[in-house]
């Protein structure tokens, strides 16, 4: 083993006790905090505090819960620090990765500074408030809504708490710049990249009383020295390094992310001490965009495709730990995608971090969602977060976009032709202008992006599409309204008014519960195969033109908004994945699409408990399209060992018709390359006469007024859609289906339905039905009526929600039902309404026993009083 002379004076310094050798100390400060929600001042009173761990925020219970509405307010953090007494001549710093929204940290009660900003990190020189030993440290944070802090509003929810990584800085007196918006104090840039040669430019700043030297080192993955530069700092402690020639440089990009380090290291001029040293990624890669083309990295011409990202996750708001964050990244990466939109606002360091190391081109962007604050602290603010951003982004090798402003005109503010608005228009385009000329003084060579929404006339007559170097279009069409083919009506219009202007669609995306499914899908019917029609045309449009530099699916993952209702309330639905990170197959069309190495998926992977009618005249057997998606070039399909056929994959996929048993059918899945996939899914038919003998009744549920297939993968109970009763068998006997007008080509009425978590099973409904019939064999049965009131006139609706007053009973609905229920004959129900069990919006069911006998199987009857019956569910099962 060799040892470079500069080594063996660290590890002879390092045997030398008492020599003051003073690397900066970074320790994480998460454990052990006491949390107080609310403003209050009785610290002292018993069960005041609470005991918790950051990553930390206090919406988690709010989210969860079926009540709109979340706390936003003031939380306070409270922890003991222990300060040694070796740190006596150290500057002390807290460094906080984020914290929402605004904080201010007091230190022995002392003040120390405030943040405001919920995406970006910061961090305060406490030295002079601490004293050695015991300290205590405060932070008062703050979620509200504040018309000067970005985002004012948007589709997701803004959790409060200190939901990032806490850090205690210990640094020489000599050290880099540490109060430089948090970032690292260096600032490297690659002037000039080529496959023959590069150049690096670092930048950067010292604090020192001492006359001091910076060594900076760049060293490969591999850890051997690529280039050494001496410097000194000018008086003001800036200096500049150019390090020129670095010859064949590895070139990073998403297929080889090679990442170099930049090392630099603070020494005493005299005696080579180490004060500080602060380390940086370096990745050599050169782009651009091109308005015709495309978009070109490291010369070859490159489509960008990924997704966009919410810091959000099952059960735990935004409260993360970083594993979770860079699981993300890692499932972008192995679905073959190749960008992350850091959306809609600066994420955690870790996701920055795996960018870099996994090959992730990015765009970052401040929250200047939805709409903007006429008024000086707004503008202030936005300033101010995109330079933290900048700064404390500028060293990742990933980012190529530095983005601001998200779909700034959705909100119909002012009045037609008023002067108001016009005054509006002017003031945003102002501030965009403001923003990018703020990109530019700070980085040169990045580009710049706004993401606008599909209201294209607008966005030209503001002027706002002239600002950026890129335009985003968040585009929808065929989601919330029109139809796919509007999409390329859509770019093409883009391309033909503005043929100089890069393109990337920012968003493209569509609603889909993962319960649900139909294999003939319609708009807004929430279902996972409607959503995958949606996904598929788009990605063909996509391909098309190399105009389109680059699509970016909203979203990799579902994520929350408090203020959302639908199939699953509070959730937006778009994620290729869940919550909890579960693929649906819409993230397997975009791997087939993009992923390089071999791959093979059956679809419907996470619906394993299945149920359907029979195919006509069968009892026993029910006929399912099975999607396998594949990059490879033919399919075989077998089911329990049985061929059921070879296709070529077209599109990314390969369609077979597959016949299911009751009991476990095993899927196969064989490509020609030899690659495999299994699933085994539990099916159950459910017979067309349902008193014959080979597939005997055991249970059938049913959401009435829908044409879904619903799936609880927890109790597995798998519901069917509705169908008319035939003698015989069963189903509804008049009636028709919900809907909220005639006209509405909505699904259901999208509310969310409380006390439940089957909305989308108690949002559809039949109404007017006389009865509901099922001709099943001699037994004892239970069986379960599935209601709710679905008229909801807007008063209503908030006293509802309102559940301090309790005034629903003087607020009478704008409409009256009252009806009985039969069984067999019997009356169960009676008067059914509003008065009783049928309060708007709200699940209500009842279950029973019937006991069937002499061949007459069950009649649930219904029998209206005023207006219509309704029946939103229906579940029986046979007990023996
Ligand atoms: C958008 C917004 C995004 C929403 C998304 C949606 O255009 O930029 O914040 O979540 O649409 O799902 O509606
Ligand atoms: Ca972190």
């Amino acid at each position: 083993m060799t040892y470079s002379i500069r080594n063996l004076i660290i590890v002879f310094l390092s045997l030398i006790p008492f020599v003051s050798f003073s690397q900066r100390i970074k320790q994480s400060i998460n454990t052990s905090w006491q949390f107080h929600r609310g403003a209050e001042k009785d610290d002292n009173k018993k069960g005041y505090w609470e005991q918790v761990n950051i990553p930390h925020t206090w919406n988690v219970e709010d989210v969860m819960d079926d009540e709109p509405g979340y706390y936003r307010g003031i939380g306070w953090y409270q922890k003991e620090l222990y300060i040694p007494e070796g740190w006596k001549d150290k500057n002390i710093y807290l460094y906080f990765e984020g914290a929402s929204q605004v904080a201010e940290v007091f230190v022995n009660g002392k003040r120390a500074g405030v943040h405001r900003g919920s995406y970006l990190a910061f961090s305060f020189n406490i030295t002079s408030l601490l004293n050695e030993g015991k300290n205590t440290i405060r932070v008062k944070v703050d979620n509200s809504h504040d018309p000067d802090i970005p985002p004012l509003g948007g589709d997701f929810s803004v959790y409060g708490g200190i939901y990032r990584d806490v850090y205690l800085i210990a640094a020489d007196k000599n050290h880099f710049d540490m109060d430089n918006y948090a970032s690292s104090g260096v600032f490297i840039s690659t002037p000039s990249v080529s496959e023959e040669s590069a150049s690096v430019q670092i930048r950067g700043k010292v604090s020192v009383s001492k006359k001091v030297k910076i060594t900076t080192t760049i060293y490969d993955k591999e850890g051997k020295e690529v280039a050494v530069s001496e410097t000194d700092p000018d008086k003001d402690g800036s200096f500049t390094v150019q390090v020129k020639h670095i010859k064949k440089p590895n070139l990073w990009s998403p297929e080889n992310p090679y990442l170099y380090k930049v090392v630099n290291v603070l020494r005493d001029a005299k005696n080579e001490i180490v004060y500080d040293e602060v380390v940086n990624p370096l990745g050599f890669r050169w782009y651009h965009f091109d308005a015709e083309k495309g978009f070109y990295l490291n010369g070859k011409p490159y489509k960008i495709m990924g997704a966009s990202r919410h810091q959000d996750f099952k059960g735990m708001g935004s409260a993360l730990s970083d594993a979770l964050h860079i699981n993300d990244v890692q499932w972008l990466k192995d679905m073959g995608g190749n960008f992350l939109r850091v959306s809609h606002y600066p994420q955690d360091p870790a996701v920055m971090e795996a960018c870099d190391r996994l090959g992730i081109l990015t765009a970052v962007e401040t929250p200047g969602n939805n709409q903007i604050t006429e008024s000086e602290g707004y503008t202030h603010n936005m300033l101010d977060m995109q330079r933290e951003m900048i700064r404390q982004n500028y060293n990742h090798p990933s980012v190529i976009i530095w983005s601001y402003m998200n779909e700034v005109l959705i909100q119909p503010l002012y009045k037609d032709k008023t002067p108001e608005r016009e005054k509006y228009w002017k003031n945003l385009h102002e501030l965009a202008l403001k923003m990018e000329n703020l990109c530019q003084d700070e980085d040169k060579e990045r580009y710049t992006m706004i993401a606008f929404h599909g209201d294209f006339d607008l966005y030209k007559k503001v002027g706002l599409i002239d600002i950026p170097k890129i335009a985003g279009w968040n585009l929808y069409q065929g989601w919330y309204g029109g139809k796919f083919g509007d999409f390329e009506t859509f770019v093409l219009k883009h391309h033909k008014e503005f043929p100089l202007k890069p393109l990337i669609i920012s968003e493209l995306g569509a609603d889909s519960d993962y319960r649900l499914h139909s294999f003939s899908p319609v708009i807004f019917d929430k279902t996972q195969e409607y959503a995958n029609l949606y996904h598929e045309s788009y990605l063909k449009i996509i391909k098309k033109y190399a105009f389109i530099a680059g699509a970016i699916v909203w979203n990799l993952a579902e994520f929350g908004n408090e203020s959302r209702q639908e199939a699953v309330p509070h959730i937006n639905n778009k994620g290729l994945l869940t919550t909890d990170r579960k693929p649906k197959d819409s993230y397997f069309i975009y791997k087939a699409a993009l992923a390089q190495q071999p791959f093979v998926k059956i679809g419907g992977s996470d619906w394993l408990y299945r149920a359907q009618q029979a195919d006509p005249g069968s009892n026993t057997e029910a006929t399912q399209p099975v999607t396998v998606y594949s990059n490879q070039k033919e399919v075989k399909l077998w089911n329990n060992g049985q061929l059921i056929g070879i296709q070529n994959v077209k599109d990314g996929k390969a369609v077979f018709a597959c016949s299911f048993k009751n009991g476990l059918n095993t899927l196969k899945a064989v490509t020609d390359r030899g690659d495999e996939d299994l699933i085994a899914i539990d099916f159950h038919v459910i017979a067309n006469q349902l008193k014959n003998t080979e597939n005997t009744f055991t249970t059938l549920n049913v959401s009435l007024g829908d044409q879904r297939m619903f799936e609880d993968e927890v109790t597995k109970e798998s519901w069917v859609p509705e169908q008319e009763y035939k003698p015989g068998s069963w189903g509804y006997v008049g009636g028709k289906v919900y809907r909220e007008d005639e006209k509405s080509e909505k699904y259901g009425s999208r509310r969310n339905i409380l006390g439940t978590t089957y909305d989308a099973m108690y949002e559809t409904q039949c109404v007017g039905l006389k009865s509901f019939k099922a001709d099943v064999p001699d037994g004892l049965y239970e069986i379960t009526l599935h209601f709710a009131e679905l008229l909801t006139p807007t008063e209503q609706e908030k006293l509802v929600y309102n559940l301090e007053s309790n005034t629903r009973s003087e607020n009478k609905l704008g409409y009256t039902r009252k009806f009985d229920v039969s069984l067999n004959g019997f009356i169960f129900l009676e008067n059914l309404s509003d008065d009783n069990h049928l309060a708007p919006i709200t699940a209500y069911s009842t279950k029973t026993t019937i006991l069937v006998n002499r061949g007459q199987g069950i009649t649930v009857g219904f029998i209206p009083h005023e207006g219509e019956a309704i029946l939103n569910g229906i579940q029986l099962r046979k007990i023996f």
